[in-house]
């Protein structure tokens, strides 16, 4: 589906690192389409509700302290199969398993400090963006360049 939509966040250490833009622009050449960005500083009950699948996981507590520890650049990326290429475009969780090529793969070592986020499935995706967006801040826009990338 064309108008599927995925939840991306460049975590702290790769907004620390200035990795947003890079990040940003390997989803637009790809042909994504950006339909939501934002720089956040996440509350403790936002990133205990994102992660809440990993709730009883001996790192939940380090994951949550880190991710609230700086800001995260949060954005929506629509387009065809955008959550499973998304991610394949992130890499492995383990950015030393990541292939060169990937985000994690090309700049990320440890678990903990792998750079970025993404939606693990379609319906982790829209209870993403539900907690991380207004439904006002999601922009439903024609990208003219749609020609060039669907046939
Ligand atoms: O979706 P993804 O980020 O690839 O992995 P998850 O299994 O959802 O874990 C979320 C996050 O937790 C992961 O990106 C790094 C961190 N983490 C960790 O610090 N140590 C682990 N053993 C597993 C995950
Ligand atoms: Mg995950």
């Amino acid at each position: 589906m064309a108008n599927e939509r995925t939840y991306i966040m460049v975590k702290p250490d790769g907004v620390d690192r200035g990795l947003v833009g890079d990040i940003i622009s390997r989803f637009e050449k790809r042909g994504y389409k950006l339909v939501a960005l934002k720089l956040k500083l996440a509350s403790e009950e936002l990133l205990r509700e994102h992660y809440a699948d990993l709730a009883g996981k001996p790192f939940f507590n380090g994951l949550v302290a880190f991710i609230g520890s700086g800001p995260v650049a949060c954005m929506v990326w629509e387009g065809k199969d955008v959550v499973k290429t998304g991610r394949r475009m992130l890499g492995e969780t383990d950015p030393l398993k990541s292939l060169p090529g990937s985000i994690r793969g090309d700049y990320a070592i440890d678990l903990g400090r792998n750079v970025c986020h993404g939606s693990d499935s379609v319906e982790s995706a829209n209870k993403e963006i539900k907690l991380w967006f207004n439904e006002d801040e999601l922009v439903n826009w024609n990208a003219s360049l749609y020609k060039s990338i669907y046939e």
